[in-house]
């Protein structure tokens, strides 16, 4: 039987059906591809990988940094109904080899800058692969699975803890294009889209890669990490209408005096972590938009809670997406009480199938067809979510367990202050002392500010002991505080 799901032939049909062919689908280092031509390479890199082996169910690496290569490397391995695996070209050597022993790939694709990390297994540059090798080649039919065949695995080690590969299936990027790209963002093929958050990660890969080829749109890649000016500098030149980032990066945004690099913007998507008041009421004067906050996570494939282009509520993660259900629940297990915080468990339509390797923790997150975000959250009455924090985020100090996240926003009120977390760090004595770092403009009298500051506001013995100024946090590709780290008191 024919199923017809496999998501690279989706995609490259839809172009057609919709004469999307001629549009731009990406520019990448000032050169614009089209929806047409990124189709077309594909199929034939998909040849070159069929010739060096790849069959169906196998996987294969991709470790490269946001490019044409990238994407086109992706729908190809799809294309062979093959699975790929999405990894940060930034990792170690040792984070890498750990990966590739979880994965066992049948082949990896990397750049000649990371060449010796892969040698072990068959590798192929992916830059020549796409580059020089693929548009010699015959266009390679696409193989035939059903929506259920893994497509891709991200890996995530949430905040901490041993990376988990986390699988997604044919189906999954098809379905949360439709309710997150279209029904929340209602992304059409005139948009231009930034992602600030790379195409390995989650967030990313669905705003970078599924959002522009299942809507005809265009989207900005850029090989490197940006920097504010250059994000405001990309905006501007391209005229981008979506942007996607994250709370630090919009903050580090709300300092450049660049609001006129963003008239263009019609939706300025934030996710990774929740994001401070103080900042999301700054953003409408300094950059001239109002930030729509979404939460979800790599198991849940893309947001599951956000707000949306007709319905954005400043300070909360917004409603459902559509096809999402979510339960607040006490410690117990049960319903929490109504207007209380409780544990937050999702069920939807693109969770993800199992971990790679791991069926304990697969069983420990996935219950009953529910997933444990970790997250804890409150149900306000204009039915809107107000994320409060992590369920591991509390700290010990003097054997009276208390909120970082409490402490922060209160440092988070302070004009000077953009980022901040607070942890108990042991001292030369091991006891174990409040602390908090911020990302600040430094002023000599500004720690002892900050100190009064949250004396005025909160009990005793949640005043932080020590303010440590500090260029940036330890955070996770997804903008996500990494809170074991800022525990140990250096990074
Ligand atoms: O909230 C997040 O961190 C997230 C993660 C993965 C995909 C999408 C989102 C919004």
């Amino acid at each position: 039987m024919r199923h017809r799901s496999n998501f690279a032939d989706l995609l490259a049909t839809r172009t057609r059906q919709n004469n999307w062919s001629g549009r731009t689908a990406y520019i990448a280092d000032d050169i614009s591809w089209t929806h047409g031509q990124v189709h077309d390479l594909a199929a034939r890199t998909a040849t070159v990988l069929s010739e060096r082996g790849v069959r169906p169910g196998d996987r294969v690496l991709l470790a490269a940094p946001d490019s044409i290569e990238w994407v086109v490397a992706f729908l190809a391995i799809a294309r062979l109904g093959a699975t790929a695996v999405l990894v940060n070209p930034e990792l170690n050597t040792g984070d890498h080899n750990t990966l590739l022993a979880d994965c066992d790939p049948k082949l990896c694709l990397s750049t000649a800058a990371l060449a010796d990390r892969f040698t072990s297994r068959t590798w192929l540059d992916v830059d020549h692969l796409v580059g020089s090798k693929a548009p010699d080649s015959a266009p390679c039919e696409a193989v035939d699975v059903s929506a259920n065949s893994p497509l891709y695995i991200q890996y995530t080690s949430g905040t901490t803890g041993r990376p988990k590969g986390v699988v997604h299936a044919h189906g999954h990027p098809i379905s949360y294009a439709t309710c997150v790209g279209g029904d929340v963002l209602r992304i059409h093929p005139d948009d231009v889209s930034l992602s600030v958050s790379k195409m390995f990660w989650a967030y990313g890969f669905g705003n970078a890669l599924v959002f522009p080829l299942f809507s005809g749109s265009a989207g900005v890649l850029s090989r490197h990490r940006l920097a504010a000016h250059e994000i405001a500098e990309l905006v501007e030149r391209h005229s981008v209408s979506v942007l996607y980032s994250v709370p630090s990066a919009y903050a580090a945004l709300a300092e450049t005096n660049a609001r006129n690099s963003f008239r263009s913007v019609r939706a300025a998507v934030s996710a990774g972590e929740t994001m401070p008041l103080p900042l999301a009421e700054r953003l409408p004067d300094a950059l001239g938009f109002t930030a729509l906050e979404q939460i979800g996570s790599t198991e849940a494939g893309h947001a599951f809670c956000a707000n949306t282009i007709d319905h954005n509520v400043p300070g909360t993660i917004g409603q459902p997406v559509p096809g999402w259900e979510l339960q607040l629940r006490d410690p117990a297990g049960g319903l929490a009480e109504p207007g209380s915080a409780g544990d937050l468990w999702v069920r939807g339509p693109t969770l993800f199938s199992h971990y790679l390797n791991q069926p304990r923790a697969t069983a420990r997150t996935l219950v009953d067809g529910w997933l444990a975000t970790h997250d804890r959250a409150v149900l306000g009455e204009d039915g809107a979510y107000r994320h409060v924090g992590r369920a591991d985020d509390m700290e010990m100090v003097g054997g009276i367990s208390l909120s970082p996240l409490e402490v922060e926003r209160v440092l988070l009120t302070h004009p000077m202050v953009r980022e901040a977390a607070v942890a108990a760090v042991r001292d030369h004595r091991q006891a174990t002392k409040l602390r908090a770092f911020v990302v600040a403009s430094d002023t000599p009298e500004l720690p002892d500010d900050l100190i009064a500051l949250v004396r005025s506001q909160l009990p005793a013995f949640k005043v932080p002991r020590s303010v440590q100024v500090v260029p940036g946090l330890p955070r996770t590709p997804s903008g996500k505080l990494r809170r074991h780290v800022v525990r140990t008191g250096s990074w």
